[in-house]
């Protein structure tokens, strides 16, 4: 066993559950011993969900003799239809990783100690009643990943009245999704399978992954469909595309008004659908002669030539052409334009007049779970709104609440305003720009509790730690799902029973309640609760039991109604922006930051998935990280032109420094990768030295990245990085 300060208690370790011995006894972290014990064992499959992602695939875990050795995909799921990741595969290992926290832990003079669950929940509770003596509750905040609990860590804010429920958003997606929510009224998904031209702005399905979309698109392709993949790197996607075009990072925006121009000046538009269905493309008309592709061309790189013939190949085949929605690349948190390059998009596709068609972008349909009243009191909810400024004018306008901007919780804490937190799956410390801001920040907290399976960087500065059981270990809310033409409902559950002395996400925000005062909101078991969120779907619980995810609701129809939006259409022009002072039809505008032309050593530092992690967090699943070191991984991309200039050969290290940090890491010369910048795979840079697989292989683009809110929706603009580059 390997020997970490906070496994150090072999006291603790011995003084588990009933359960923890004997799954110990049967030796499940000796898969040698546990194979020879298990030949003749029976084999049980149980659906459940991978959370190795936020894609969050329907799986079957295989179980013998009290152990998992295998997953698979489940088929009538529509987010991963049947298939699985190597992340997926991988992380199930994890199960067994000796790194695991065996037990909840208060760190005492800088080291972490055992203590019980009801004691550490007795102790929190205390402290949050002392801080709430001279505290308003919203100095308490809760951060996590959305994940099926979502609904109750949002229920538990509300029971102590604090606005301050945040997601990751803002390190992500919010960019991309205001966009769209102000120019057609919500986000849609991508009917990739039957379109006939795909064109996709820096994201890459085949790395960030989103297994359903690559088999769509695989299937799209066989049938004829033709594919453009934007991106200033020569990507996963790419490789099965008729046309990469390789971008000047931060300059989309301008590549899109460029096709635009051309759609608007050669009439290759829907007519009727922008007659019926737009406002303002009078406006678009007088503002996009501004934008020819031969100014582009100058900007952004792709010549106009190249410009001219996407954009008459993708109108011919309208509306069974789309621009794809985006996510986090080019547009989702990375840029000052990114709001307007999302606007961009969103405009785009409407004059191929796709959209909500077979073929084009499309509302997936969702399912509304039902709610736990009357039966169950409901929270009175916040006092006051969120501190961070989401949806405030003259502040960040266009964020959204719900998510609010989580990067600004160090910011918030530094100024006093929040004293308390709660970390649910997510590691602000390792995913959240400029670490020394986050720890100073995250430091400066009264009381931090973490709840996750692993020391994560953010648990390493924790007072207490309470240790989740792995997602295999674990029956969770019921779930749903955004993505396809038919709703979907899914559930995590357990496979094997917890091997150490944790507990399910569920279950620890329930207790939470309980010890903070306001048990009287969480008033039912799982059970129960999951059998009142189905109701109104006309599913049981019994039979997503048995299957693991069920389609409900009706099947989504083609063709548009009204729209979400002030005017209920899609708004090429926004009235609301124009009252707000930002442009009210998408212009021009450059990013915040841009190299230094003439000296040789300047980069613009952009980044990326890998296939084979997540985020930060499986850098420390040993099989995953044999994939990085065999296929040498690791590396700094760099345009091998720009390379030899400084005298690089392909493997040197470099020295990488920004405004805010500094870190060596070996280059990849290549020239699948625009001159301008470097690329940084985003899996790695992990610093808590309790994660012996991970620590100190690489380095984060969130070393390099200082401080920053756009100032739209407020995202953390985490492109807007330029580095030095030396070599070492
Ligand atoms: N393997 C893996 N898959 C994942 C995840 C994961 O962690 N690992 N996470 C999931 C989550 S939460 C997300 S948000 C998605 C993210 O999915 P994506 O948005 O696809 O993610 P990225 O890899 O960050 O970015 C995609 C591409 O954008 C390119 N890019 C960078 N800057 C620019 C630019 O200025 N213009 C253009 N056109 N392209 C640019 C990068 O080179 C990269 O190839 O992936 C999901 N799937
Ligand atoms: N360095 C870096 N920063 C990033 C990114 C990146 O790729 N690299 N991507 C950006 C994007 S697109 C996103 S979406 C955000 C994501 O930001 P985060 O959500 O902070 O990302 P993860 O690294 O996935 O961290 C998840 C944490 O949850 C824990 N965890 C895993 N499973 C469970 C579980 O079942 N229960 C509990 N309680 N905890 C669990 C993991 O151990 C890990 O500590 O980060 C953004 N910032
Ligand atoms: S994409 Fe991979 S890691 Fe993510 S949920 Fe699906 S199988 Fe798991
Ligand atoms: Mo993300």
């Amino acid at each position: 066993m390997e020997h970490t300060p906070f496994t150090i208690s072999r006291r603790t370790f011995l003084k588990g559950t009933a359960a923890t011995a004997a799954a110990l006894s049967m030796g499940t972290l000796d898969f040698g011993r546990w194979a020879r014990a298990s030949e003749k064992a029976p084999v049980t499959r149980i659906p459940s969900t991978c959370v190795g992602c936020g894609n969050r695939c329907s799986i079957f875990a295989y179980v013998k003799n009290g152990r998992v050795w295998r997953i698979e995909g489940n088929k009538e799921a529509n987010g991963n239809q049947g298939v699985l990741c190597p992340k997926g595969h991988g992380y199930i290992h994890d199960l067994y990783n000796p790194s695991r926290i065996r037990g909840p832990l208060k760190r005492v003079n800088g080291r972490f100690e055992p203590i019980s669950w009801e004691q550490a929940y007795k102790e929190i509770g205390q402290q949050i009643n002392i801080l709430l003596l001279d505290n308003t509750p919203d100095t308490i905040f809760w951060v996590n990943y959305p994940q099926a609990n979502h609904q109750y860590a949002l229920r538990l804010m509300h029971a102590m009245r604090s606005p301050h429920y945040f997601t990751h958003g803002s390190t992500c997606f919010t960019a991309r999704s205001a966009g769209w929510n102000f120019t057609v009224g919500k986000l849609p998904s991508n009917d990739l399978k039957n379109a006939r031209f795909i064109m996709i702005v820096g994201r890459n399905p085949a790395g960030g992954l989103d297994l359903g979309q690559i088999k769509d698109i695989v299937k799209a392709r066989e049938a004829g469909a033709k594919l453009v993949v934007v991106d200033p790197r020569h990507n996963e996607t790419a490789i099965l595309a008729d046309d990469w075009l390789p971008v000047r990072p931060g300059t989309d925006l301008a590549l899109l008004l460029a096709m635009i121009n051309v759609i608007v000046e050669e009439q290759l538009y829907d007519a009727d659908f922008i007659e019926r269905y737009t406002v303002g493309f009078d406006y678009l008309e007088s503002e996009i002669i501004n934008y020819p592709p031969q100014w582009a061309e100058k900007i952004c790189d792709i010549p106009a030539e190249t410009i001219i013939r996407i954009a008459r190949q993708m109108a011919a085949e309208k509306p069974r052409a789309l621009v794809h929605r985006g996510y986090h690349g080019a547009f989702g948190s990375q840029y000052l334009n990114s709001f307007q390059t999302a606007r961009a998009v969103a405009i785009l596709n409407s004059l191929l007049g796709n959209i909500n068609r077979t073929g084009g972008v499309y509302f997936s349909q969702s399912a509304e779970l039902g709610e736990l009243q009357p039966t169950h009191p409901v929270p009175e909810g916040p006092l006051v709104p969120k501190s961070d400024g989401t949806g405030i004018p003259g502040r960040y306008p266009l964020g959204a609440y719900g998510d609010g901007i989580s990067h600004a919780i160090p910011e918030l804490a530094l100024r006093g305003k929040l004293k308390c937190g709660f970390v649910y799956h997510n590691n602000p410390l390792r995913t959240n720009p400029n670490p020394k801001r986050v720890i100073a920040g995250y430091k400066k907290l009264e009381l931090l509790v973490v709840i996750d399976p692993v020391m994560s960087e953010t648990a390493s500065i924790a007072h207490y730690v309470l240790p989740a059981s792995f997602h295999l270990e674990a029956d969770e809310a019921v779930d749903t799902k955004h993505t396809g033409k038919r709703a979907q409902v899914t559930l995590q559950q357990k496979a094997v029973e917890p091997l150490f002395d944790t507990r399910s996400g569920f279950r620890i925000i329930t207790e939470l309640a309980q010890a903070m005062g306001v048990g009287r909101y969480f008033d039912f078991t799982l059970e129960e609760a999951n059998e009142l969120r189905l109701k109104p779907l006309k599913v049981t619980l019994a039979d997503l039991k048995k299957q693991g995810v069920l389609s409900v609701g009706d099947p989504w129809k083609e063709g548009l109604d009204t729209l979400d939006t002030p005017s209920g259409k899609v708004e090429i022009y926004s009235a609301t922006l124009e009252r707000l002072g930002y442009p009210p039809v998408p212009r021009w505008e450059a990013p915040l930051v841009s190299p230094d032309e003439k000296d040789p050593h300047s980069f613009r530092l952009i980044h990326g998935k890998q296939a084979n992690h997540t985020h930060a967090m499986t850098a420390n699943t040993s099989y995953l990280m044999a994939i990085s070191h065999r296929y040498d991984m690791i590396r700094l991309w760099m345009n091998r032109t720009r390379g030899k200039k400084l005298g690089l050969a392909n493997g040197d290290l470099v020295q990488m420094t920004s405004l805010v940090g500094e870190g060596k890491i070996r280059v990849r010369l290549t020239e699948g990768l625009h001159p301008s910048c470097v690329w940084l795979p985003s899996g790695y840079g992990i610093f808590s030295k309790h994660l012996k697989t991970a620590y100190d292989q690489g380095v984060s683009y969130n070393d390099f990245l200082p401080t920053f809110f756009d100032p739209t929706v407020g995202h953390a603009m985490s492109s807007e990085i330029i580095v030095t580059v030396k070599k070492a």
